[in-house]
């Protein structure tokens, strides 16, 4: 057996592991804690602290440190903990850690005799972390985008306008409602760094993927941006770590972890990175114009970006990619939701629904549909509402279609700013073993499409990352595209190509289709909105 890589994902709900074994180009080991049934004692649902405020969502940071003893615990006697190279992480989004004075001594002094927990009890100066889910900070946002110069030069600075669930405005919060325990913040953390450093068991830097989610670093430079931290909060410059690039290596691993549970003491830690940047290596998409589709409760786009562009419509993301390039990440609202409820409303089950769709044909004949089941983010209509365009309620195959069609167009319409069509995708999500969706999408993308079948992608990019960076301390020059093609790869046999005349239908549409939605989304509201 080789070296072995860790990659670590903390995600929502559980912390997970993926270790691979690039010599065999095996996955060894795969696990996962959930916070919840592992860690009742912290009271999560889903990962979450209950509120009675639904716009707020916390969780407790400590519950994500002592999963890591357990998963490690687990861990050793799954694979030779002797034989690890390197770790690298994976963190969600957004979140933020809040660390108070004794939180540096505490890492660097981390005991093998003592929990995790039982070591970093004391670290924090605020004892819930506000995660991606949180919708609170609507004021935050607004004063932060007036400071910069309104929506536009806030997404052109930072990557993406102002988000309730983005660092920069929750920090705003923070430091609104509670600045006492601002005041006695020593440092702020992402939950990917926060992760990093207990594995490090020093304080790391936050990474350029991860630290585009913040609000708060120049998406150009990939320093601190002065003026986005003045907006924010009064002295938050030395409370944040610094940026690093995305292959940094930390140093060695903790004592900790070598002592506790047997791991090799050469090996190496790196800096973390958010969900969403390790999931494009673990889904190996490091070319130009390489793009993701996850057909979710949500749907989500995301691309490979060779350049910086950002999206005058402040609709879109841009992130740093693992790579050193970039990545954009589009999140429409109205996904499997959606889908499931035109299924329902119609008495199908999915095979109904798929010969709804094989039944019809490419462009419906004009009928349209604007399915707006919840508010929609991308276009930003927050009053729901379902539009038909010469389309009849009752018209069964007609509504499936026109479902599916209006999803795969609002992706080619909001993902224009980018600067170039998708040249392949790789579809991933519960929806993506729908041939007939995947037809669709392949013909309103004019590209091919191919299924992808993750487990784990951010874990397994942490992992990746970990045998990239180790590679790349050991004095080699590795190579993004054959270190994915060992283990991120398409289902054989699953690629759909463009029908090139379904493609040009459709190519015909898009006016029509960004028309429709002007006349909708313009008001913010669905309007008339007749129920499904
Ligand atoms: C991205 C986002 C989510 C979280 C989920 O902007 O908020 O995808 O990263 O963990």
């Amino acid at each position: 057996m080789g070296h072995l890589y860790i990659g670590l994902d903390a995600s929502t709900q559980s912390l997970s592991a993926v270790v691979i074994d690039p010599e065999s180009g095996e996955t060894v080991y795969r696990d996962s804690v959930g916070y919840d049934r592992t860690l009742p004692a912290y009271g999560t649902v889903n990962g979450v602290l209950q509120s009675s405020d639904p716009q707020i969502a916390h969780a407790p940071p400590l519950m994500w440190v002592e999963a890591l003893d357990v998963l490690f615990e687990r861990m050793r006697a799954g694979i030779d903990p002797g034989a690890v190279a390197c770790i690298c992480g994976s963190g969600q989004q957004h979140g933020s850690v809040y660390l108070n004075a004794s939180a540096t001594e505490a890492l660097c002094e981390l005991s093998p005799s003592r929990s995790l927990a039982d070591n970093l009890g004391g670290i924090f100066s605020r004892p819930t972390s506000p995660i991606w889910m949180d919708s609170s900070t609507g004021e935050e946002c607004a004063e932060i985008m007036d400071a910069l110069g309104g929506m536009r030069a806030t997404a052109e600075a930072t990557g993406s306008r102002a988000f309730e669930r983005f660092t920069g405005p929750q920090i705003r919060k923070f430091y609104k409602t509670d600045p006492e325990n601002y005041r006695k913040t020593q440092r702020i953390d992402l939950v990917s760094s926060f992760m990093a450093s207990v594995i490090a068991g020093q304080p790391v830097p936050v990474d350029h993927g991860d630290g585009a989610g913040m609000n708060l670093m120049d998406i150009r430079t990939g320093q601190w941006h002065s003026d986005a931290l003045n907006a924010t909060a009064p002295g938050l410059k030395r409370r944040l770590p610094p940026l690093a690039p995305s292959d940094t290596s930390t140093g060695r691993v903790s004592r900790y972890f070598v002592e506790k549970y047997g791991l090799n003491p050469e090996a190496r830690a790196m800096v973390w990175s958010g969900d969403n940047p390790n999931s494009i290596i673990g889904l190996g998409l490091v070319n130009a114009g390489m793009t993701g589709i996850s057909l979710g409760t949500s749907d989500t786009y995301f691309g490979f970006m060779k350049e910086c562009r950002t999206d005058p419509d402040g609709e879109g993301h841009v992130f740093g990619a693992p790579t050193g390039d970039y990545m954009s990440l589009i999140v429409f609202q109205n996904g499997s939701l959606a889908r499931e409820k035109v299924r329902d409303r119609y008495g199908l089950g999915w095979s109904g629904f798929s010969r709804a769709l094989e039944q019809t044909p490419a462009g419906n004949n004009g009928k349209i549909m604007l399915p707006y089941f919840s508010p929609e983010i991308v276009p930003r209509v927050c009053e729901p509402g379902v539009r038909r365009f010469d389309l009849d309620e009752n018209d069964v195959a007609g509504n499936c279609r026109a479902v599916v069609e209006a999803q795969m167009m609002a992706m080619r319409i909001h993902s224009q700013w980018m600067g170039r069509r998708p040249s392949g995708i790789y579809a991933t999500g519960g929806a993506s073993e729908n041939e007939a969706i995947l037809r669709i999408m392949a013909d309103v993308h004019g590209c091919p499409v191919y299924r992808f079948e993750v487990t784990n992608s951010a874990a397994l990019g942490a992992a990746l990352r970990a045998w990239h960076g180790h590679l790349k301390s050991t004095g080699r020059d590795p190579d993004w595209e054959k270190i994915v093609a060992r283990f991120a790869e398409p289902v054989p046999g699953s690629k759909l190509e463009p029908d090139p005349a379904a493609s040009a239908i459709y190519e015909n549409l898009v006016e029509k289709y960004r028309r429709c939605e002007r006349d909708v989304a313009g008001t913010g509201q669905a309007g008339k909105s007749v129920s499904p």
